[in-house]
C-alpha cells in the first residue's frame, strides 16, 4: 500500500514569545508532531475567541449542537460513539519500572514495552487532523502547589472541555518552570486519508490504552475521546500521577470533594469526602440543608490536594477548575446548585435532547418532555426500557457558576479539614454514619471502602467492589504503599489538628428495595453530627466498629423509628461477614499491607466476638 508523504514535514509550527521562553517544552512539540504527523498545529492560548472558534468549527462539521440560546446560553451537545462513554479500566496502565510499584489492584506493563507499543499507535495517528497544544495549570497557577501539563491532542472537544476544566492558556505557560512540565500525549487514533470525511466521534476502542509513567511524570493516552480517558489533567494527572508525587514529596492527591460548612451560630468548617464514581460527590458538595440555618458552600467536587500547613493542621486546595458531573439524576430537587451550575456556558455529553434544542436526562423531571431524541441519536420512544440519556451521560462547566462557590476555592494554601469522610454505595451492613476512634482506624476505615459499580467505569453496574479510599481506579502506586502513606500523614502533626474521620452510607435499603435514608438535603442532619464530633461534642455511643450517633437531628422529617433503628444498628453477624471479605481482600497486598492495619483488623475481629 502506498502511503502519502507526511505533511508534517513542511507543518512550521507558529510559535510566539510565550512559547520561546520554554525550550524544552517546544522541543517536545516538535517531537510530537513529527511523530504524530498532523496536518497543521495550534496552539492554544485558552481565550473565550478561541473557544467560540473551536465551537463554531465543530458545529459547522455537526459534531455539536449549539443549544436554545433562549434555554441554554451559549451551551453545546455532544453524542459520543457507542462505545466511547466511559472510563475504561482495564485499559488503564501504571507503567512504573517494577511491577511490584504498580502493585495488586492496577494494569501494569513494562514501561519500555508500553512505550514501543505506544510509539506505534501514535505513529501518523494525527493525519489529516489538526494537533492542537494545550497549556494547562491543574491547581490555580498562582498557588505554589500548582503542576503544569501540556497537553498535545487531535480532539478540538477535548480542548473545548480542557479550557472548562483546567486553569488553561498563557496563564499557564507562565507559571511553568524549565523542565517541570507533565507531558499528556493524546489522540483519538483515528488518522484520516486524503479526503477521507470524519467521523461524528472518532475513537479506536480495540487499540484503546490510557498508560501512565509516574517515574517520568508522563501520561499516553489512545483511542478515547470521553472523559476521564482524554482530558488528561483530572483523573491521569490530578489522580494518579498526583498520588504518586504525594507520595514522594509527602501530601495526598484524593478522589474527593471539599465543602465549606456553616453552623446557625456561624461557625465554619471545612469537610472533604471521598466516595467512588457517581455516588454523589457533586450533590453533597453542593447540597442545599434541610435544617435551618446551616450554610453549605463548594470548594471542589471530585479532587482534593492535601498537604500539612505551617499551623500543622491538614490543608485542602482543588486543582480543578470545571465540574464534571453525571447528569441524570440532577434536578431542581437534587441538586438545584448544579442545575444553575449548567444553566449557562456548557458542554452536555450523552444526554438526550428536546425538540426545542434543549437538554434532558431521566431523574430532571419527573414527566419527560415529548419529543426527546435519545443520546443515540435516535427518537425517543417513552415506553421502551431503554434511558433517553446514557447513564454516565456529564455536563461540563466552570466552577465559577456554581452559585455557593466558596471564597476560599481561590485561596492558593487551600482550606483547614476539620473532618475527613468515606463512604460508598452499600444496600446493607454499613450503618448511615460512623466515627472511627483515631487516626489509624481511620486510615482502616478508608482501607475498607467498598462499593456498588457504577456506569461511570465500562463493565457490570451494581456489584459490589472493594474500593479503598475511593481510589481503586485512581491511585498511581501500590495501594499497600499507598495506606502506609496514609499512616505516615498521620505522624506529621500532632493528633489535636488531625482531622476526625467518619463513614457514611446514604444508601441502605428495606427487604422491599427502598431507600432508608432521603439523602440529598436531609444529609445535613448526618453532617450535622459529624460537625459536632469534629470538635469532640455532640451524643455518641462507642460500638465494636466505631462510635455511632445515639440520635441525629430528625426535626421536620418523617421518618419512621423503625427505620432509624435500622440505618443505626450494627449487625454482628453481618460484619462478622464483612471483617472475612475484609481479611482475604487484604491479603492481595502481601507484605506491603501495613502492621497497623492489620492490628486494627484484628481489633475489629475481637470487639466484635
Ligand atoms: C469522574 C469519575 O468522572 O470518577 O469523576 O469517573
Ligand atoms: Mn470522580
Amino acid at each position: 500500500m502506498e502511503v502519502a508523504p507526511s505533511k508534517s514535514e513542511s507543518i512550521s509550527i507558529p510559535w510566539n514569545n510565550a512559547w520561546l521562553k520554554h525550550p524544552d517544552v517546544m522541543k517536545w512539540v516538535e517531537k510530537m508532531v513529527k511523530h504524530c504527523e498532523p496536518d497543521m498545529v495550534h496552539l492554544c492560548d485558552g481565550s473565550a475567541a478561541e473557544y467560540e472558534g473551536l465551537a463554531n468549527y465543530l458545529t459547522a462539521e455537526g459534531k455539536i449542537v449549539r443549544l436554545n440560546p433562549e434555554k441554554r446560553p451559549h451551551s453545546f451537545y455532544c453524542r459520543s460513539h457507542p462505545d466511547d462513554v466511559a472510563r475504561v479500566e482495564e485499559c488503564t496502565f501504571i507503567c512504573s519500572k517494577k511491577k511490584e510499584d504498580a502493585g495488586p489492584t492496577n494494569n501494569w506493563k513494562d514501561p519500555e514495552e508500553m512505550q514501543n507499543h505506544l510509539k506505534d499507535l501514535f505513529k501518523g495517528c494525527m493525519r489529516g487532523r489538526t494537533l492542537y497544544v494545550i497549556p494547562f495549570s491543574m491547581g490555580l497557577p498562582v498557588s505554589a502547589f500548582a503542576q503544569i501539563g501540556v497537553q498535545v491532542t487531535d480532539s478540538p472537544y477535548v480542548v473545548m472541555n480542557m479550557r472548562l476544566m483546567t486553569h488553561m492558556g498563557s496563564q499557564a505557560l507562565e507559571k511553568l518552570k524549565p523542565n517541570s512540565f507533565v507531558p499528556c500525549l493524546h489522540s483519538v487514533g483515528v488518522p484520516l486519508k486524503e479526503g477521507e470525511k470524519d467521523k461524528m466521534w472518532p475513537c479506536n476502542p480495540e487499540k484503546r490504552v490510557i498508560a501512565h509513567f509516574p517515574e517520568e511524570k508522563s501520561i499516553l493516552s489512545f483511542g478515547s475521546g470521553y472523559g476521564g480517558n482524554a482530558l488528561l489533567g483530572k483523573k491521569c494527572l490530578a489522580l494518579r500521577i498526583a498520588s504518586y508525587l504525594g507520595k514522594q514529596h509527602g501530601w495526598l492527591a484524593e478522589h474527593m470533594l471539599i465543602m465549606g460548612l456553616t453552623s446557625p451560630k456561624g461557625e465554619k468548617k471545612y469537610i472533604a469526602a471521598a466516595f467512588p464514581s457517581a455516588c454523589g460527590k457533586t450533590n453533597l458538595a453542593m447540597l442545599t440543608p434541610n435544617l435551618p440555618g446551616w450554610k453549605v458552600e463548594c470548594v471542589g467536587d471530585d479532587i482534593a490536594w492535601i498537604r500539612v500547613g505551617k499551623d500543622g493542621r491538614f490543608y485542602a486546595m482543588n486543582p480543578e477548575a470545571g465540574l464534571f458531573g453525571v447528569a441524570p439524576g440532577t434536578s431542581m430537587k437534587t441538586n438545584p446548585n448544579a442545575m444553575a451550575s449548567i444553566s449557562k456556558n456548557t458542554i452536555f455529553t450523552n444526554v438526550a435532547l428536546t425538540q426545542d434544542k434543549d437538554v434532558w436526562w431521566e431523574g430532571m423531571t419527573d414527566k419527560p418532555p415529548a419529543h426527546l431524541t435519545d443520546w443515540l441519536g435516535k427518537p425517543w420512544d417513552p415506553t421502551s426500557k431503554d434511558k433517553a440519556a446514557h447513564p454516565n451521560s456529564r455536563f461540563t462547566a466552570s466552577i465559577r457558576q456554581c452559585p455557593i462557590l466558596d471564597p476560599a476555592y481561590d485561596s492558593a494554601e487551600g482550606v483547614p479539614l476539620s473532618a475527613i469522610i468515606f463512604g460508598g454505595r452499600r444496600e446493607h451492613t454499613i450503618p448511615l454514619v460512623y466515627q472511627s476512634f483515631n487516626w489509624q482506624h481511620g486510615v482502616f476505615l478508608g482501607a475498607s471502602v467498598s462499593s456498588e459499580t457504577t456506569s461511570a467505569a465500562k463493565g457490570v453496574v451494581g456489584k459490589v467492589r472493594h474500593d479503598p479510599f475511593a481510589m481503586l481506579p485512581f491511585c498511581g502506586y501500590n495501594m499497600g504503599d499507598y495506606f502506609s502513606h496514609w499512616l505516615e500523614m498521620g505522624k506529621k502533626t500532632t493528633p489535636d489538628k488531625l482531622p476526625k474521620i467518619f463513614y457514611v452510607n446514604w444508601f441502605q435499603k428495606d427487604a422491599q428495595g427502598k431507600f432508608l435514608w432521603p439523602g440529598f438535603g436531609d444529609n445535613i442532619r448526618v453532617l450535622e453530627w459529624i460537625f459536632e464530633r469534629s470538635s469532640d461534642k455532640g451524643n455518641f455511643e462507642k460500638t465494636p466498629i466505631g462510635y455511632l450517633p445515639k440520635t441525629l437531628n430528625l426535626s421536620g422529617l418523617d421518618l419512621s423509628p423503625f427505620d432509624m433503628k435500622a440505618l443505626l444498628t450494627v449487625d454482628p453477624a453481618l460484619w462478622k461477614k464483612e471483617v472475612e471479605e475484609l481479611e482475604e481482600y487484604f491479603t492481595l497486598f502481601k507484605d506491603h499491607f501495613p502492621k497497623a492495619l492489620k492490628e486494627e483488623l484484628q481489633g475489629l475481629k475481637k470487639r466484635l466476638s
